[in-house]
């Protein structure tokens, strides 16, 4: 049996090398030369810990080769992107399925009686429908599921990935998984598959369904982070200690309010809200509420540094806004990564650079340099940044940060750890 994986980012790869750690021959396709010419000399060029040993065993035992376009295989695993459409302010921003359009253009030709194909990206609902029916308008010779329920000659189904950025080698193996296959044939194909390395559950469903527990998934944390946030607001108007009221709150046995932060950030849950929000505009109020309020906190941290700067300059009224010194602490989009994609506390420290007319620090452990398009900010160490700064904008609750005690001057916690 051969395996192809179409997209070998940050779920294709692990997964193409966790079927080729079973001794399964595995064929990568991705766009990207520079991808498949790293991946073929056994090397990675994403950042995921323990997969650099995987990915060169599997290259160097022969199971795992990339390539840029596809080749016949018995089953493929589609795990492009599905980003946004470009939206207008206010907007509600709309899944882009050109790369899996790209994708079903690409493999049609070698398709062939018996194979299995597996939606894997993150996908607004009606996704895997309509990759069916792309692949179908392409190979008018092969039957479908859509036409032929049990009796297809190809098997189609959706099985979204949920692992966590940093621990995906693990979470491969150890989470259950949602499979839903366009016809009951089509998931108990894909549910052996995956049996090869899972050893979680794998649930079966339908596709749609499978499409809406993914979304459902990191919407409810959005939700949640969201309720947190929005009584960060409440309760910092309210002069309450918005950590302690939680933790109180959590004592109750069936209460568990998650942490209020800068924002919400990463490629997952910012963003899959809004496949349910814009195929369901009237009805996803809650949701979409939700989004703005995870939005906007980076705007309500920003003025509270301007509220902080004005309260300096009263206590030294000789000195003007470029005589104060801003420190940023922590740049991730969470703790303990070096991920600054979509990140809240990036964002908030390059808008604080581009207004403030003095100094802006940023303190971040996990990474070495800044690249060109964070004006105006320099990196420096804890020690440097707490002697130098007036004010403190703690944005990330980075483990260096948590162990360090709270620095002298003007402090504004976005993580309550200080
Ligand atoms: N955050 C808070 N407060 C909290 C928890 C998180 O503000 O109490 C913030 C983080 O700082 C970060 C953002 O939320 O900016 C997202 O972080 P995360 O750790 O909650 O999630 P991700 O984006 O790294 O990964 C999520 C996971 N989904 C869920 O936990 C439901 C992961 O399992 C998914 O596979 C992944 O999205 C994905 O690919 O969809």
């Amino acid at each position: 049996e051969t395996i192809s994986v179409i997209g070998l980012g940050y779920i294709g790869l692990p997964t193409a090398a966790m079927f080729a750690s079973r001794k399964i021959n595995v064929i990568g396709v991705d766009v990207n030369q520079h991808a498949v010419d790293t991946i073929n000399r056994g090397e990675i060029h994403i950042v995921e810990p323990d997969l650099d040993m995987i990915v060169s065993a599997a290259v160097s035992e022969g199971y795992l080769k990339a390539v840029l376009s596809p080749e016949p295989a018995d089953a493929f695993l589609i795990a492009v992107p599905t980003p946004f459409l470009p939206s207008k302010e206010g907007e509600v921003p709309k899944p882009d399925l050109c790369y899996i359009e790209a994708a079903c253009k690409a493999i049609a030709p070698v398709l062939k009686k018996g194979d299995l194909v597996i939606l894997e990206s993150t996908s607004p609902v009606g996704a895997t429908e309509q990759m069916a029916k792309w692949l179908a308008d392409i190979r008018t010779d092969l039957v479908f599921p859509q036409d032929a329920e049990n009796k297809s000659d190809v098997n189609i189904a959706h099985c979204p990935e949920r692992v966590l950025p940093g621990h995906v080698v693990r979470e491969l193996v150890e989470n259950d998984r949602v499979i839903g296959g366009m016809t009951a044939k089509c998931s108990e194909r894909s549910v052996e598959l995956y049996k090869t390395f899972v050893k979680g559950s794998c649930v079966i469903t339908n596709a749609r369904t499978a499409e809406m527990a993914k979304l459902t998934e990191n919407s409810c944390r959005d939700v949640q982070i969201a309720f947190a946030n929005e009584l960060s607001i409440i309760c910092d108007q309210l002069d309450i200690d918005v950590w302690e009221l939680i933790s109180l709150a959590n004592r109750h046995p069936r209460i568990n309010i998650l942490q209020p932060g800068p924002g919400v950030g990463g490629h997952c849950i910012a963003v899959d809200p809004w496949f349910i929000v814009s195929k369901t505009p009237e009805l996803a109020k809650l949701i979409h509420t939700a989004r703005n309020v995870n939005d906007n906190k980076p705007d309500w941290v920003i003025d509270k540094v301007k509220i902080a700067i004005a309260d300096y300059l009263q206590e030294y009224p000789s000195k003007s806004a470029k005589d104060v010194t801003i420190a940023c602490y922590g740049l991730a989009f969470k703790p303990d990564i070096d991920d600054l994609r979509e990140s809240p506390a990036l964002s908030i420290c390059k808008k604080i650079a581009i207004t403030h007319p003095g100094r802006v620090i940023a303190v971040e452990p996990n990474i070495k340099s800044l690249s060109s398009d964070v004006e105006n900010v320099v990196l420096f160490e804890f020690e440097k940044a707490e002697t130098d700064a007036d004010i403190h904008v703690l944005l990330v609750d980075h483990k260096e940060f948590k162990v360090s005690s709270k620095p002298r001057g003007i402090v504004i916690d976005t993580k309550g750890i200080w």
